[in-house]
């Protein structure tokens, strides 16, 4: 399977995120891609390539112009106000009603907002980010860039090679980045953007996005909300973190009703249960909406030993899961999301990919 990679993702490497009122080592380091490289390369999954340059285009064609220009300015600008050179974090919240928001924006208020009210220099971090994780840090802006280009050029490969399967070794992540929100160490939403293209662009019929990270994937969900096309499926730790988004009778709106399917697994959730609960989406939601391409949001902080992560995957299970995703025969592009078992992350993650080959 080929392998597109930029080592890009190092230019985004905050030392610290803020966990229960206490600054910690950064989870989301670049110590995870060494460890899912070496497994790659170790057990010869196939050729690593780097991604093609797509420009901001296809991004923009997700998330807004102003919070595109947000990440881009963000920590310059903090700096000059004086904010801590490690990095932006909020010291205000925007409180936009989240369960609200979308009624809001079909009838806003009679004023030019959020534009020209976002708060300024000192008010946007809290207005565009929803949690301390998504710490913006000197180089984030052009690795979460380079992100998203490894997402579309896997989209593009996958289509123009008719490959069976292709894995974008995406870091940042992306699946908690919303339309104009980052948060969750995600700041442009990857797989999003390789979906609408693949829908827009390369004129896919139907693409089914199943995401198996560890959390709800609250960004695609909402990107999506209001669209029949992608069908968005999400298992995920029920009633944890992001905390307001992923529950079951979160099923999509207008044309979108009925296409976003939440299933919140119990914290302690073991292997047998997973693969059953995944197996049998598949063979019902999935098969039933019959996508043309599969776009699976591959996240590994479902296992034991993952140190966010509520469930109890062992390393075997991942092969498991593989096998389970190849079983829609379907062409398929895999996005890495979460996991953050620095040392064992390489593992499952080429688990779940040579599971799907063999
Ligand atoms: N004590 C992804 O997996 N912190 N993001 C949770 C745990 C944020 C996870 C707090 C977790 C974000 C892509
Ligand atoms: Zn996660």
């Amino acid at each position: 399977m080929k392998v597109i990679y930029s080592e890009k993702h190092c230019l985004h490497n905050p030392p610290k995120e803020f966990e229960l009122g206490r600054f910690v080592p950064y989870k989301e380091c670049t110590g995870r891609v060494d460890s899912i490289l070496s497994s790659l390369r170790a057990r010869n999954l196939g050729e690593i390539v780097a991604p093609n340059d797509y420009g901001l285009g296809p991004i923009a064609a997700v998330h807004s112009k102003e919070f595109i220009a947000y990440l881009q300015n963000a920590y310059e600008e903090w700096v000059k106000v004086g904010g801590n050179p490690e990095g932006v974090f909020p010291d205000v919240s925007a409180v936009r009603d989240f369960a609200n928001l979308r009624k809001w924006k079909q009838n806003p208020p009679q004023r030019n907002f959020p534009y020209s009210r976002d708060g300024g220099p000192l008010g946007r971090p809290g207005y565009y980010c929803f949690d301390m994780t998504g710490v913006i840090a000197e180089g984030t802006f052009q690795a979460a860039y380079e992100a998203a280009q490894v997402a579309l050029t896997g989209a593009e490969l996958l289509i123009e090679e008719k490959a069976h399967g292709i894995f974008a070794l995406c870091r940042p992540p992306g699946h908690h980045a919303q339309r104009d929100l980052c948060g969750g160490y995600c700041f442009f939403n990857n797989a999003a953007i390789a979906v609408r293209h693949l829908i827009h662009v390369l004129k896919v019929g139907r693409v089914a996005i199943i995401d198996i990270d560890y959390h709800h994937g609250n960004g695609t969900q909402e990107i999506f909300y209001e669209n029949s096309n992608p069908l968005y499926v999400s298992l995920h730790g029920a009633l944890d973190y992001p905390f307001y988004w992923g529950a079951e009778d979160e099923v999509g709106e207008n044309e979108g009703a009925g296409f976003n399917v939440n299933v919140p697994l119990k914290m302690g959730t073991q292997d047998k249960e997973y693969i059953e609960a995944l197996q049998t989406i598949i063979d019902t939601r999935v098969k039933e909406y019959n996508p043309q391409i599969v776009v699976v949001s591959l996240g590994v902080d479902t296992y034991a030993n993952d140190p966010i992560g509520g469930f109890f995957l062992t390393t075997p299970a991942y092969i498991q899961i593989g096998r389970a995703l190849s079983s829609l025969r379907c062409p398929t592009l895999f996005v890495m999301e979460g996991g953050y078992a620095v040392e064992e992350i390489g593992d499952n993650v080429t688990n779940v990919l040579q599971g799907f080959e063999n």
